[in-house]
């Protein structure tokens, strides 16, 4: 028994949550932000600007700089590091890290008088990490769609996908040929997140690893023919792929200096949706789980495998065992934050004011919200669609409207998953709009539940942790750290009006095509 740490390292910065299965409590709030904590690294958001729009990448000496600083505050914090009885992570996924061959090397011999950042500084094989904001390889996923059709979704639970690791690897190895042969190692953002915690190259995990178009989920190996012609010798330069409660490794000497004690078990770290899985306690079927994050994600655990029809959903393999669906809607809090610039009013109005002076339906308004290249409906060029002027609309139109269309495109997009979720979860930090929420219940005609905790990804690293090292049950660390303690229910004076708004809104979205 003792307490796990479970470290988050998202788009947009690094958290951490740590669990005591002693007495059942959570210490929470240690958190660095890239944008205001880094600026040095020039990534306010999480990533490089660039002029070309399809093109996001960003910096993962800042992922290993805000790690030495998160420690740094918790250690500062008072809280005692010697405590912590084992560590995983959660890693935004599908973003790529290349290294050369000094990483193993250098990560071997760190030595705690430096920075990690300035000790890993000559092992990068490529400057920048595409994230899963990319959608600069339509080319390349062409290209792996003309020659295994069907058979990448069904072996990979997927098909082509653009910020998907495939695609990014097979651009880099054609337009930087040199650079990649002097990759030795590609990690996700996880697995590399992991290496540095164990002081050596660590694996990437089966969920995490499924968000790569290169993962076979019939036997939970690397594809050889998608690897061979995703980029040549990839199969020698991914580092092995375990299940998601594998232990990998004890924490490097290096991290001694914050108080940790020696020998601490690392379990391999995943991605933030299947870790997020965890953290809501949906890791068996029957459960839905909506995520307002920097993206939206829907997913839930499979009774069994199948793929999505229309090419934009995911399969990935569940933490827990068996499978999860995911669904991304990559303009999810950025489109929210758009609108309220847009029309110069806060949070507070956008969640209280602009509900109370509209209706539900809002008479029909709607949009399609791609302020940015979206994932799902893929949408490669930014492109905002009214059925009404804007212009001619109040404030308070509008932010109905953004809210309503959103959940509309997440039950559209979410309805090969499953047939009708009766319960959804609700996590991430727009699950505090009341009024999100409720319109969430209304559209989905679903049991809204809230969690306590809303870093659910790092929660979730957390739990996995304690599962992998100590072999607690996940029911029971369901029971004892995934409780919602907020409940919504569809009204069902709103069953026509938003039945009728999804007519709509798909018609809307028809439109564009
Ligand atoms: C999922 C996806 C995002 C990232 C960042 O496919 O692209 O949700 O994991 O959170």
């Amino acid at each position: 028994m003792g307490l796990y740490l479970g470290i988050d390292c998202s788009t947009q910065g690094v958290k951490a949550e740590i669990i005591d299965t002693v007495n059942g409590e959570i210490h929470s709030g240690f958190a660095i932000n890239f944008g205001k904590d880094l600026p040095e690294y020039k990534c306010p958001d999480g990533y490089l600007k660039n002029a070309d729009p399809l093109l996001y990448h960003s910096d993962p000496l800042m992922w290993a700089a805000a790690l030495d600083m998160l420690l740094q505050k918790i250690k500062d914090s008072g809280f005692k590091l010697e405590t912590i009885a084992g560590i995983s992570g959660s890693g935004q996924q599908h973003g790529s890290v290349y290294l050369n061959s000094e990483f193993k090397t250098i990560l071997s011999s760190l030595n705690p008088e430096y920075t990690l950042t300035k000790q890993l500084e000559s092992t990068l094989s490529r400057r920048t990490a595409p994230i899963w904001m990319d959608r600069s390889t339509a080319k390349e996923c062409a290209e792996l769609e003309d020659r295994f059709g069907n058979l990448l979704r069904e072996s990979t639970g997927s098909s082509a996908i653009e910020r998907f690791t495939a695609a990014q690897i097979r651009k880099f190895a054609m337009l930087e040929p040199k650079a990649y042969a002097n990759t030795a190692v590609i990690h996700l953002v996880s697995s590399y997140m992991c290496s540095i915690l164990c002081g050596k190259s660590a694996p990437i995990d089966h969920a995490d690893g499924s968000g790569m178009n290169l993962l076979d989920l019939n036997n939970l190996c690397w594809h050889r023919e998608i690897t061979e012609f995703t980029a040549p010798g990839l199969i020698d330069k991914l580092p092995p792929c375990v299940p998601s409660g594998s232990i990998v490794g004890t924490l490097s000497p290096y991290f001694k200096k914050y108080g940790f004690k020696e020998n601490v078990p690392v379990a391999v770290w995943s991605g933030d949706n299947p870790n997020s899985l965890i953290g809501v306690g949906a890791g068996t079927p029957g459960k839905a789980v909506i995520s307002l994050g920097t993206s939206d994600t829907f997913f839930a655990s499979m009774s069994e495998y199948h793929t999505s029809p229309d090419g934009c959903g995911h399969v990935f393999a569940n933490p827990q065992g068996g499978f999860m669906s995911l669904c991304c809607f990559t303009n999810g809090s950025l489109a929210r934050e758009r609108i309220m610039k847009n029309c110069d009013v806060s949070m507070q109005f956008f969640d209280h004011g602009a509900l109370e002076q509209t209706v539900p339906g809002n008479q029909g308004k709607l949009m399609l919200p791609y302020f940015s290249a979206e994932s799902t409906p893929l949408v490669l060029y930014p492109a905002t669609v009214y059925n009404f002027d804007p212009a001619q609309a109040s404030a308070a139109e509008l932010c109905r409207c953004i809210l309503e269309s959103q959940a509309c495109t997440m039950r559209l997009h979410s309805a090969w998953t499953g047939k009708g979720f009766s319960h959804i979860r609700l996590t991430g930090g727009a699950s505090k709009s009341i009024g999100f929420r409720q319109i969430l219940a209304d559209v989905f005609q679903a049991e809204i539940e809230i969690v306590t905790v809303s870093n659910s990804a790092g929660l979730g690293a957390a739990i996995r942790a304690a599962n992998a090292i100590e072999e607690l049950p996940f029911e029971k660390l369901y029971a004892g750290f995934c409780q919602s303690n907020e409940y919504v229910s569809p009204n069902p004076a709103n069953t026509e009006i938003y039945n009728d708004l999804l007519q709509q809104y798909s018609s809307l979205e028809k439109k564009l095509k």
